[in-house]
């Protein structure tokens, strides 16, 4: 290489050292700038701030880029400086793991989730009658397993499908849990509803189409009940963590998360279970993490191989639908599975050693 070359190239090295340390510089007062709106309550995003500082560097600008060259890489620092900020903010989430290293464990009643061992949480999609959901606490109740769901009050797509048994359908799982010594695990749609529920279910349950209902997030950090927020269809993992945060922010850290499968153009499974929120949500997080594999799958075929997926990945437990009779089921009939075929399921995730049938109590 000629010595002309060099030369230069050694004073463009000199440059970017200190452009380099000029940046790291102005990154760290952008972010004591960050920190002082932070507790001012400003918005950090400021673009009238930005174009001031544009206006006057281009009028500045000796050359040989042109205005908008300039233009465009300082806005490219800006944008970098607000990341930044951004980023420290999010370090300071309630339910980020760099605000709290240790893993949340969840307490219900006597149940512990999130402890390492594997929770399964199974039950019909809806409450339909005592029968169906006495049947199928009686099997959880043969597998060993501790958590009853049930949906009572049904958020469905279509006015005209069915909507759930309401107040009814709280009851009829509270007694069957009961029953057979279970906690029960079910979907409140309306903040108004918050404290009638306590009376009847050990965990609230937020549904994918609620997860960004605002009111509904914080009337369940009031309730002081544990919470299982269920991924939005469309949500990002920051949105999702953003929406756990708001029941976190009124005192209540007791929140499971549950990837549910997202919306994409596939139309062979229900959803896409996006697996890598798995560990992604237990790396940002301290909260317990499960996986939905009767919403994500859609399809009853898949659901072994999937449970295992998910639980490698380092899921904390899982949600599956089960009925007595799902061909006749009025909510979700394709998918959710029948009992032999739940005990199929039980057999075959307990030879991966992850299940242990309970000892205790004799089935009533
Ligand atoms: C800064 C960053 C983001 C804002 O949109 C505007 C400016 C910058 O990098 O200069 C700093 C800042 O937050 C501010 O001056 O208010």
């Amino acid at each position: 290489m000629s010595q002309e070359l060099n030369k230069l190239r050694e004073q463009v090295d000199g440059i970017n050292t200190q452009l380099l340390e000029l940046l790291s510089r102005r990154a760290e007062l952008a972010q004591q700038i960050g920190d002082v709106k932070k507790a001012q309550g400003v918005n950090r995003f400021d673009p009238v701030r930005e174009r001031d500082m544009l206006d006057r560097i281009v009028e500045a600008n000796p050359g040989p880029f042109d205005n908008d060259t300039i233009r465009h890489l300082f806005k490219q620092i800006f944008k970098a400086s607000l990341d930044l900020q951004q980023k420290d903010h999010k370090k300071a989430l309630l339910v980020s793991r760099k605000r709290h290293p240790e893993d949340t464990v969840v307490h219900v009643g006597d149940v512990v989730i999130g402890d390492g061992r594997k929770t399964l949480i199974a039950g019909p999609c809806s409450v339909e009658t005592e029968e169906q959901v006495f049947q199928v606490a009686r099997s959880l109740k043969e597998q060993g397993l501790k958590l009853l769901r049930g949906g009572a009050f049904k958020p469905r797509t279509s006015p005209y499908d069915f909507q759930g048994l309401g107040e009814t359908g709280l009851s009829i799982l509270r007694q069957a849990a009961d029953k057979y010594g279970l906690k029960v695990i079910s979907e409140i749609v309306n903040p108004a509803d918050m404290e009638r529920a306590a009376r009847y279910v050990d965990i609230v349950q937020i549904g994918a189409r609620n997860m960004q209902n605002f009111e509904l997030l914080k009337a369940a950090g009031d309730a002081k009940l544990p919470v299982f927020l269920k991924r939005g269809m469309s949500a990002t993992v920051e949105e999702f963590l953003f929406a756990a945060e708001y029941i976190a922010s009124k005192g209540n850290t007791q929140v499971m998360l549950c990837e549910r499968g997202i919306r994409t153009y596939e139309k062979w499974t229900r959803n896409t279970l996006d697996i890598s929120a798995v560990p992604l949500l237990k790396q940002e997080s301290h909260l317990p993490v499960f996986v939905d594999i009767t919403h994500s799958t859609g399809r009853r075929d898949i659901q072994l191989p999937v449970a295992k997926a998910a639980l490698a990945a380092g899921a904390d437990g899982l949600m599956l639908e089960v009925h007595p009779d799902p061909s006749v089921a009025l909510s979700d009939a394709n998918q959710q599975i029948d009992i032999p075929q739940f005990e199929t399921f039980m057999n075959e995730m307990r030879s991966t050693g992850l299940f242990k049938k309970s000892e205790e109590t004799p089935v009533v």
